[in-house]
């Protein structure tokens, strides 16, 4: 005991790595921390006592970490998000520590099943999609590779709804994903930063005669952080994950309760903890809502002062602000940052304008993650006049020292200085979020070679004329630890027999499988890994859904938020093609590889649109899975709620990828990583990384459809009617047809109709351009999974060749093109 016990300022240690250490630790948890014998404990005692074990295992590593970096005064990365998708902690705890053989076998002494307790965990879902999922990824990497990073974002209280269908339609339940506990935070009270609002701005004469700005607000909260280790993969390093919870202030309260309102003063409590209540649902559709913007401000106003208060030492000099930090922001929500920055510099240290613009221009970076227009983020002048008023005035600054520099570089070019303008005129006064990201990011990335190449060209070209050398790429990627190594132990273990466990931290070095793929033993251990994985899934979909599915069929998955430019519509005309033609006697099922396709998709709960696809995709399964007719050839799941827990064990098992986004609008995409590096072929079209991927594992490994993005754009042009591909087509019309009819929904021709129509009359992604071609394409699918020795080679050389998409490379990426930080190394 006397080891553990620590003068101050040397770090604790770590209860003894081996069985009888856990479980002695184990158990002083389930009696101390929770209060309960093991013979009276619940499953969450259990999981509650497991996690907080586990965490101790980390905590000598987090407390070093943390005095290291401050001895080394490196160059910190804060990435600034207002969403991390983490998925589960405790299994990710374990392979970091590498205590997952010793938990096993310390819970089987006490007669405990660790499977059992991993179930346990609710995950914290505090993000929407890929964007969430992404910053989720880079932390990861980045404690890996033991840099400096500081993640900040929001501590949601719910986060993304729970999705449930009645009769085949969504229905959202909040995410109560704090009720049974949660172990994996630290929350510092003690820490809290006040945040101001509203109000109105003044000008003064400073003591030494300088007219200045100062912002007199009207109301206040305080942010609370609460604490999450990031833990590096089996290197020593744990780093942190810092998000916000508001709650009212003290003083706030008190002026309330001396008027003797009572109540009010209750409401208002619940007014200020709002802000970090829940998460907005909507993912590449912003929603414009005041109680967004104030969660924006509320965030990055907390971490600003919490680095330059907290985490630089006392008296730091913030003119070498740049030398000490990045401020990278994850798309436009936090690009308040800016004049916030900017206000702490001008207003509170008092330097000049140009001084501070100097030291901002080079603390902040930004990436894009869109190219549709409707998600790019603009907030009305009159909105954000109200809520921050000084803010508003430096964005008016900030934009006008910028038009004038344009204007000299084009004297009388008026138009282009409108275009360039942070503030838009039509259809209200509003501030382009994206343009004050822009003027004040030291570099501009997108996240995929072609989204940064239309960046560029389509979204923000005056821009990048402007300043050529700001804009760059990175393409993103995904966390191997997570997505390979606990999600696949099996193919793990395959991968680790063959080449070394290296390939974890330095996943190119999974292309030493590549001649693997011509050894006929190699391809069946593959072929067992596929299979034992489906088997895995079919067991959870039963205890999850009671759905049980045929294992012996190709599995073909199409999961990712519900979207239309996502185009689940194009997979759901393939279905219907297939069952219409084989009901109507064409097709002979026994002539196709039987199938089973698999969904999962959330929908923003106000766009009504993908509600509806949702709708449809579960009337069509309910209908293909009771018809005799098509038994055992096509088969349709959609389980519900589909999150980073389900994908884990959902991506392991698929042969078919499906990432057929209508070509110039996914950014990126990163499921489309995850499944090509467990095995699965991708079907997908010429957009965001598809067309990295294709580059890198080979035509013959990928089946490309689709009209490519200048195509799309010359069709658009020359004005798009969908009803002729309709009439033109027999099998696209046969489709839409059997829809209409009501085929789907016991004859009701008018629950579908919404869809039939915009499909017909609208179809803005081009769904019914690019049906024949994915038809065709899926006619390709079927010829190389018959040849089953092809398609395992084909298989394999998707994982061996797919290295390059791991975020360890996205972090060099960033570090080498963005940020110019250095890893901070033991000793
Ligand atoms: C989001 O998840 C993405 C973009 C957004 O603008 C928003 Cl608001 C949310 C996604 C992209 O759609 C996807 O293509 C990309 O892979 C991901 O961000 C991470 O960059």
């Amino acid at each position: 005991m006397t080891e553990n016990r620590t003068n101050g300022t040397a770090p604790v240690a770590a209860p003894q790595h081996s069985v009888e250490g856990f479980v002695k630790e184990f158990l002083r948890e389930l009696n101390f921390g929770q209060g309960v014998t093991l013979e009276r404990a619940s499953v969450n005692d259990q999981y509650l006592a497991l996690a907080r074990t586990v965490r101790e295992y980390l905590m000598a590593r987090w407390l070093e970490t943390l005095r290291r970096q401050r001895d080394a005064q490196a160059k910190s990365v804060a990435y600034l998000s207002a969403e991390y998708l983490l998925g589960r902690q405790l299994d990710n705890a374990l392979i970091a520590t590498d205590m997952t053989e010793i938990v096993e076998e310390g819970l089987a002494s006490l007669g405990i099943e660790l499977g059992k307790l991993r179930e346990q965990e609710v995950e914290p879902g505090l993000g929407n999609g890929g964007l969430g999922r992404l910053a989720a990824c880079f932390v990861d990497s980045l404690a890996t590779m033991s840099v400096p990073c500081i993640g900040y974002g929001i501590r949601y209280e719910y986060g993304i709804f729970r999705q449930t269908f009645v009769d085949g339609w969504q229905v959202e339940q909040p995410d109560t994903w704090l009720s049974l506990g949660a172990p994996w935070e630290f929350p510092h009270p003690e820490a809290a930063v006040t945040v101001h609002f509203g109000g109105s701005t003044e000008k003064y004469t400073d003591d030494d005669g300088v007219e200045r700005t100062r912002w007199v607000p009207a109301w206040d909260v305080l942010g609370v952080p609460y604490n999450y280790m990031v833990p590096g993969y089996q290197n020593g390093r744990v780093n942190t994950l810092r998000l916000w919870s508001a709650q009212a202030t003290n003083a706030f309260d008190l002026a309330i309760f001396n008027s003797g309102e009572y109540v009010d003063a209750v409401r208002a409590q619940t007014f200020a903890e709002n802000i970090s209540k829940v998460l907005y649902p909507e993912d590449s559709t912003p929603q414009g809502k005041e109680l967004r913007l104030q969660q924006q401000y509320f965030f990055v106003a907390c971490s600003l002062r919490d680095f330059v208060e907290n985490v630089l030492p006392e008296d730091f000099d913030l003119h070498g602000l740049p030398e000490r930090i990045i401020f990278q922001l994850n798309d436009t929500h936090p690009v308040i940052a800016v004049p916030e920055l900017m206000r702490i510099l001008v207003d509170e240290k008092k330097w000049d304008w140009d001084e501070a613009w100097a030291v901002t221009r080079q603390c902040f970076a930004y990436t894009c993650h869109t190219l549709l227009p409707e998600a790019l983020e603009v907030w009305p002048v009159a909105l954000l006049g109200k809520l921050l008023p000084r803010h508003l005035e430096i964005i008016y600054r900030i934009n006008d020292d910028f038009l004038a520099e344009v204007a000299q570089r084009y004297p009388g070019d008026e138009l282009r200085l409108r275009r360039m303008s942070i503030i838009a005129e039509y259809p209200e006064r509003s501030v382009r979020m994206a343009y004050l990201a822009t003027i004040a990011g030291s570099k501009v990335n997108g996240v995929a070679a072609l989204h940064s190449q239309l960046l560029r060209d389509k979204v923000l070209p005056d821009f990048s004329e402007y300043w050529p050398d700001k804009f760059t790429n990175v393409t993103n990627g995904v966390t191997p630890r997570r997505f390979i190594r606990l999600a696949n132990p099996a193919l793990s273990d395959l991968i680790t027999d063959a080449i070394g466990p290296g390939w974890i931290t330095d996943l190119e070095r999974l292309r030493e499988m590549e001649p693997l793929a011509d050894d006929p033993e190699f391809r069946q251990k593959f072929r067992d890994v596929k299979a034992h994985n489906k088997v895995r899934l079919n067991a959870l979909l039963q205890r999850r859904d009671g759905v049980t599915l045929p294992v012996d069929a190709m599995l073909d998955v199409m999961v990712k938020r519900l979207h239309e430019y996502k185009r689940q519509t194009l997979k759901v005309l393939h279905i219907v093609s297939l069952y219409e033609r084989i009901i109507t006697g064409e097709l002979d099922p026994t002539s196709i590889p039987p199938r089973v396709f698999a969904f999962g998709a959330k929908a923003a709960p106000g766009y009504k649109m993908a509600k509806q696809t949702i709708g449809l995709i579960n009337h069509v399964g309910r209908t293909v899975n009771a018809d005799p007719r098509v038994k055992g050839a096509l088969t349709v799941v959609f389980p519900p709620n589909y999150n980073v827990t389900l994908a884990e064990t959902l991506i392991p098992a698929a042969d078919l990828s499906e990432q057929i986004s209508l070509a110039g609008k996914e950014a990126s995409g990163t499921g489309n990583m995850k499944f090509a590096l467990n095995g699965a072929l991708t079907i997908g079209t010429d957009d965001g990384a598809n067309v990295e991927i294709r580059e890198l594992v080979g035509d013959d490994n990928f089946f490309l459809f689709g009209l490519l993005e200048p195509e799309v754009e010359k069709i658009v042009a020359a004005g798009y009617q969908p009803s002729r591909y309709y009439e033109e087509n027999p099998l696209l019309r046969r489709a839409i047809d059997r829809i209409a009819s009501g085929a789907f929904a016991d004859g009701d021709r008018t629950v579908f109709e919404p869809i039939v129509s915009n499909l017909l009359h609208e179809d803005r992604f081009l769904v019914l351009a690019d049906f024949q071609s994915y038809l065709d394409a899926q006619d390709r699918v079927d010829a190389a999974y018959r040849d089953t020795e092809a398609w395992t080679r084909s298989a394999i050389l998707n994982v061996a060749r797919s290295g390059f998409f791991s975020s360890d490379r996205s972090m060099w990426d960033y570090i080498d093109r963005i940020w110019h930080s250095q890893p901070v190394h033991a000793r």
